[in-house]
């Protein structure tokens, strides 16, 4: 059932407001490729109005500099509770517009209510240090928040990635100028709106649609933002971090791509092993940063792997994301033309397609789960991020050989090992480069531990109390004293 949509405007100072243009442009159903409703399109001139605002609420004496550490805290468990209230509602309106199955979208929101109370948590616990420094002085650093936060996040995650960025950067005391991906930004005007409902002061938290190019750009080239925060593709990660060089050198955290390994050794129960390895690349559609896209399987159990992995595949159960599914569409008709543009790749390069490769039903943009084998690392699947249901079977021998291969690429987001050998599993986690190692696991991500790439994966991590660093800016405070 279609949920209501009850906000389609930018949300600055507290307000909905139209754009400044008046433009709108349309949110689409990626499951029927249908008009949902049309939201307002904010550019440059919207985002220097937001821009404004969140400064105004920065200044020194505002409601929010002096509100108690603690309070803001409190503040942040209201949003919790209201977004508890409206899980439903929230769910489906997250599934509506980003195609997920509804399951997920629940999934999901209980990840960010936990994001966002985790770091509630964190907002009177940021503090400095006491130095015993040379001379006679008395040194304390102290822990600012950094300033105005522009945060920019794709549509993979919507509300998941909002609470990831909200949370630290409310935690610490900035404001925040928001935009959300123009594929899915409803749940992040609703997620508006409560923020009003839990007494956050206007311009404290604004939301502005609009695109990449326009209104992203201007976030993040602007001179009175003080940090940059970023998910999204690795292309554009580096223009943003050209953008904050080129104006005001601006703080900037970045959370990009990635191809990640997932490294099958034959000591492990194999239908665990293929189940992981399935999750880990077709989770929420393959739309995963962190998926486990390159899947190496030892050369000893290969043949059985790639037979159950391909039957698995197989059953996944695909159509309307409000049913009982597997597998929703892709997010939209880019991503889906992108990814069997990919497809089509493989099979012309010769990996062996065991199952899938379609497009699944006639409206919306369903992609058949898909499995190539005998996949070699020169391929195009093989090394670009395909963003979708596509899994990559992979051969080995040796763990000195899976390490070299796992590591011959530009990303370092995550890492999967599956062996019960300690030996192993911990000299692949050492050598691996990639931000997550996951050991007889994948996927599993939690509001306490850091996350992010390294090499062209991304600057900085999210989450845990890492994810703190870049929303902070830490002053020291020397003070002369009398001798005695
Ligand atoms: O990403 P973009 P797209 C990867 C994935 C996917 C590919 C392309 O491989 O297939 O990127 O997806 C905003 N200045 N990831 O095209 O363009 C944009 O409006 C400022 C990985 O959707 O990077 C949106 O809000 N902002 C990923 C956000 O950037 C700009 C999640 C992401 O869009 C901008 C998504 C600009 N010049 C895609 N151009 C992950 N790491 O999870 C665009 N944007």
């Amino acid at each position: 059932m279609a949920p209501e949509i009850k906000f389609t405007k930018l949300f600055i100072n507290g307000q909905f407001v139209d754009s400044q243009s008046g433009k709108t442009f349309p949110v689409v159903n990626p499951a029927t490729g249908k008009v949902i409703c049309q939201v307002s399109e904010g550019d440059k001139a919207d985002i220097d109005l937001a821009v404004d605002a969140a400064n105004e609420a920065f200044q020194l004496g505002s409601t929010w500099r002096t509100m108690d550490a603690s309070a803001r805290g409190r503040m942040m468990d209201k949003l919790v509770g209201l977004m508890e209230r409206d899980l439903h509602y929230l769910a489906q309106l997250e599934t509506y517009n980003n195609g997920k199955p509804l399951k997920d979208a629940v999934f999901d929101i209980y990840g960010a209510m936990y994001a966002l109370k985790y770091y509630s948590g964190w907002a009177d616990k940021i503090h400095g240090q006491s130095i015993p420094a040379d001379g006679n002085v008395f040194v304390v650093t102290r822990k600012e928040p950094v300033g105005v936060a522009g945060q920019i996040i794709p549509w993979n995650f919507p509300l998941l990635m909002l609470a990831w960025k909200w949370g630290p950067a409310l935690a610490a005391g900035c404001t925040i100028v928001m935009k959300p991906a123009e594929q899915t930004p409803l749940t992040a005007l609703y997620m508006a709106q409560l923020s009003v409902e839990a007494g956050f002061p206007p311009g404290v938290i604004n939301v502005v649609n609009g695109f990449g190019a326009t209104a992203g750009a201007a976030l993040a080239s602007h001179d009175r933002v003080q940090k940059i925060a970023f998910t999204g593709s690795t292309a554009v990660g580096k223009l943003i971090m050209e953008a904050a060089a080129k104006s005001n050198l601006k703080r900037v955290s970045l959370e990009l791509g990635g191809k990640s390994p997932i490294v099958v050794f034959p000591d492990v129960d194999l239908d665990k092993a293929v189940a992981t390895c399935h999750a880990a690349v077709f989770a929420n559609m393959g739309q995963c940063c962190c998926a486990g896209t390159r899947t190496f399987v030892h050369e000893s159990i290969y043949d059985k792997f790639v037979e159950k992995a391909t039957e698995l595949a197989r059953k996944r159960k695909l159509g309307d994301p409000f049913g009982e599914v597997d597998q929703g569409p892709q997010v939209s008709e880019l991503q889906f033309n992108r990814i069997m543009a990919l497809i089509e790749a493989g099979k012309k390069e010769g990996a062996d397609l065991k199952t899938g490769g379609m497009k699944h039903g006639t409206e919306g943009y369903f992609i058949e789960p898909t499995v190539f084998v005998d996949v070699q690392d020169n391929m195009r699947i093989a090394k670009e991020e395909i963003f979708g249901p596509v899994q990559q079977i992979m051969k080995f021998s040796t763990m000195e050989e899976v390490i070299k291969r796992a590591n011959d690429t530009h990303y370092g987001l995550a890492a999967g090992i599956l062996t019960n050998d300690i030996n192993r599993a911990l000299t692949f986690s050492q050598a691996v480069n990639a931000g997550s190692v996951w050991v007889n696991c994948f996927l599993h991500i939690t509001s306490q531990t850091p996350f992010g790439g390294f090499k062209q994966s991304g600057i900085g991590r999210e989450m845990g109390e890492e994810g703190i660093h870049s929303y902070v800016e830490v002053k020291t405070v020397t003070i002369s004293m009398a001798k005695f």
